[in-house]
């Protein structure tokens, strides 16, 4: 927009809600001047995963995936700030969370995630991607005004 402010669409997955690193992990996004647009505490089932993940669908991890992204409720949120896509995509770090620990010990997988497959949390990995994966939560929240909706947040 004509602000320059990007969006992302950022997820705890269910490792993240059930371990109860919500706070913490919100805490980094505050920290690091994300403003939360909006956010949604919801369960994913075997067909929205299915959806989310599609580009995956032939991968022989696909089933796993989809079972542990319906094993419990994610947070979605949308982030905003200069550079959300990349700056969310640096703070979570690589995808599997062991080798996070060695090369990005600071980020969130590596802090709170387990492996290449519970990882914690989800960013966009472009602003493409994070279009789709917004209007795929939020079909209201595409484009323009949005200040209703986060004035309370
Ligand atoms: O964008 P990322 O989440 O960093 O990574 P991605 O788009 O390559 O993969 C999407 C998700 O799929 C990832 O967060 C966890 C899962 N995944 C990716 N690679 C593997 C995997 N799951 C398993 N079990 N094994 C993998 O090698």
């Amino acid at each position: 927009g004509a602000s320059g402010k990007e969006r992302t669409l950022a997820m705890v997955k269910p490792d993240g809600v059930s371990g109860s690193y919500t706070e913490e992990i919100k805490r980094i996004i505050v920290e690091a001047s994300f403003n939360i647009v909006n956010e949604m505490l919801t369960q994913l089932d075997k067909e929205a995963a299915s959806a989310f993940y599609d580009e995956h669908s032939s991968r022989s991890f696909f089933p796993d995936l989809v079972a542990y992204m319906t094993s419990g409720p994610v947070l979605v949120m949308v982030l905003e700030k200069t550079d959300a896509v990349s700056d969310w995509r640096g703070l979570i770090g690589p995808t599997d969370a062991r080798k996070a620990k060695i090369s990005h010990p600071r980020s969130i997988r590596a802090l709170y995630g387990k492996d290449s497959q519970r990882n914690c949390v989800h960013g966009s990995d472009s602003t493409s991607s994070a279009e789709r994966e917004i209007k795929f939560f939020f079909k209201d929240l595409v484009s323009g005004d949005i200040a209703s909706q986060h004035d309370e947040l």
